[in-house]
């Protein structure tokens, strides 16, 4: 038997992947969404762009000026050309790429795929006791790091020598990568790699254990740029996205970077955005789409009345549940429809979401054209329509762990399990309830911490709030709400009276929090996610 066709000459991430048997199944019965065995997707997202008539549109946007797709080409070529020639990088090999969303971090995830290797982006507020995880699972030589992110890279590299070399970018002095391109063609010859060659390794987020490391090939970057973008975001050349998650996340590498490529549009990269920021970076640069987290839209949602937002048309919420309240106070606010849609980093992008006009109110929406979801019970059967079970998604797109025994976790009998409590409805829709691992269990009942923080949500003493169970002698746990209350609002016993009874009001009266708890800030993510184990552990 011949080996597939492959373009590494390093084969340490095909070696590394899960076998075959224990890869989820993998449906492409789209038939306009077939692709050829030999596929880059840096050369579909930007070569074949500027051969097409784009090249002297903008591609990126920054507060600094813009960028052409021809000028970002020219940029990744010569880049390219740095990791051949100056790094000997050969097709195969890891790359680590650390920066905020700027330019040259665009850039150099282009320049890595053009050059056959595989793109490995971290989250920027990653310290050197996380990235040493990384860098070791990876077997990462290579890393391009942003001139403000390099302490921690300093210090990681003391600790692992198999990080032999490390070229800074957004710097400009000698030896920098700015210094390596000057002299190096605009023209680059792109590997030609084979549509299930990979392209990167996304590390999730997890907030236990080792990382998992996620492997995701040329053609599941091309399966997230025209799935969920061509059935629910459906763009057009003349929009303008902007937003806020980092290009290492795959929500972000989507939105934020192939999205608007994709589809010949152009993209704000700003690097540090807080709610307020995002609001005035809509405004300046007129943007139409916006990517966020459900907290960014909850606090854009009470300053939207002191910025001019009349450009804005789709806006998307991923990351985490979008509590209906949430939903509500953002439309009120701009006439808005918030497209709600789940995704995860071993999916690569949105499996579960829906139109603005096909939205249903609590539900995250349906799986999109060329996935299925169903849910399931312990056993892996499918449940009822109206039962809680376990989320179990098929599509073009799957898990595939670096070398990682939770594959056998994450994918059972051919789906994938996203560790997601759901409930469907007759018509396919989908209701979040918590992660399998955060469901209450009070006195017998089983309560989904959401939807008790959505009924909080509603009061309007509630800035944010973060509702987890609590080991409890007679109940076994109890609910607990930790609440943050809006600048106008102050903690009385009154006000934990109010709030108890206010969510004893709209949903089951057993759901209430027996124990509220006022505090300052929730603990977040980098990604915008509340850390439920650190509120139960306070
Ligand atoms: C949760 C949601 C309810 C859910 C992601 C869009 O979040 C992303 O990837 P991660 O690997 O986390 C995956 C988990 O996050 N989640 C995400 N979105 C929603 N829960 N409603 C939602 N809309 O528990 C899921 O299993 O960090 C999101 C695109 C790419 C991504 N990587």
């Amino acid at each position: 038997m011949s080996m597939p066709y492959t373009a590494h000459l390093d084969n340490f991430a095909r070696d590394s992947l899960p076998p075959r048997e224990a890869w989820p199944e993998l449906i492409f019965d789209l038939p306009e969404l077939q692709y050829p065995s030999r596929l880059n997707c840096a050369v579909e997202l930007l070569d074949k762009m500027v051969a097409g008539g784009h090249g002297e549109r903008i591609a990126l946007r920054t507060p600094d000026g813009a960028c052409t797709y021809r000028q970002l080409m020219a940029r990744a070529n010569r880049i390219a050309h740095v990791l051949r020639e100056d790094l000997k990088l050969v097709p195969g090999n890891r790359v680590l790429l650390r920066g905020p969303n700027n330019p040259m971090m665009a850039a150099c995830w282009f320049a890595v795929i053009k050059a056959g290797c595989i793109a490995v982006a971290t989250m920027p507020l990653l310290r050197a006791k996380e990235l040493k995880p990384i860098i070791a699972k990876a077997q990462v030589a290579t890393a391009l790091c942003d001139v403000r992110l390099m302490e921690e890279i300093d210090r990681v590299r003391q600790e692992c020598p198999g990080l032999k070399q490390v070229v800074v970018f957004n710097d400009g002095g000698p030896g920098s990568l700015e210094a390596l391109l000057e002299d190096k063609p605009e023209q680059f010859a792109n590997v030609d790699t084979a549509l299930n060659d990979v392209a990167l390794i996304a590390f999730t987020s997890g907030t236990t254990g080792q990382p998992k490391g996620t492997m995701h090939f040329h053609r599941d970057v091309m399966a997230m740029c025209d799935y969920f973008p061509r059935s629910i975001l459906k763009p057009d050349a003349n929009d303008i996205f902007c937003g806020t998650p980092p290009i290492a996340f795959t929500f972000g590498l989507g939105g934020m970077l192939c999205f608007p490529l994709r589809f010949g549009a152009s993209v704000v990269l700003v690097e540090k955005l807080l709610p307020d920021a995002l609001l005035k970076t809509i405004q300046d640069f007129k943007a139409t789409v916006c990517f966020t987290a459900p907290t960014f839209w909850r606090q854009m949602a009470g300053l939207a009345k002191n910025y001019d937002l009349s450009s804005l048309k789709k806006c998307v919420s991923a990351g985490e549940a979008l509590p209906d309240a949430t939903r509500q106070l953002w439309k009120n606010a701009t006439g808005i429809e918030i497209i709600d849609g789940i995704g995860a980093t071993e999916m690569i992008h949105i499996f579960i979401s829906h139109t603005p006009e096909s939205v249903r109110r609590g539900a995250t929406g349906y799986a999109i054209p060329g996935y299925r979801a169903r849910v399931v019970d312990e056993a892996g059967q499918p449940v009822p329509a109206g039962t809680i079970g376990r989320l179990a998604v098929q599509g073009p797109t799957g898990c595939r762990y670096l070398a990682d025994e939770r594959q056998k976790v994450y994918v059972e009998n051919g789906w994938n399990l996203t560790g997601d409590a759901y409930k469907m409805d007759a018509d396919g829709y989908f209701f979040y309830q918590a992660r399998t691992d955060d469901m209450i269990i009070s006195a017998g009942y089983n309560i989904a911490g959401p939807e008790v923080e959505d009924a909080l949500l509603k009061h309007p003493a509630v800035a944010e709030c973060g509702v987890v169970g609590m080991p409890d002698e007679e109940r076994g746990q109890i609910v607990k709400a930790c609440v943050v209350l809006r600048p106008d609002f102050a903690p009385s016993a009154a006000l934990v009276k109010e709030l108890q009874d206010f969510v004893k009001n709209s949903v089951a009266p057993y759901k209430y929090p027996r124990a509220v708890e006022f505090v300052e800030n929730l603990p977040r993510t980098e990604t915008g996610k509340l850390q439920r184990f650190k509120l139960r552990s306070a």
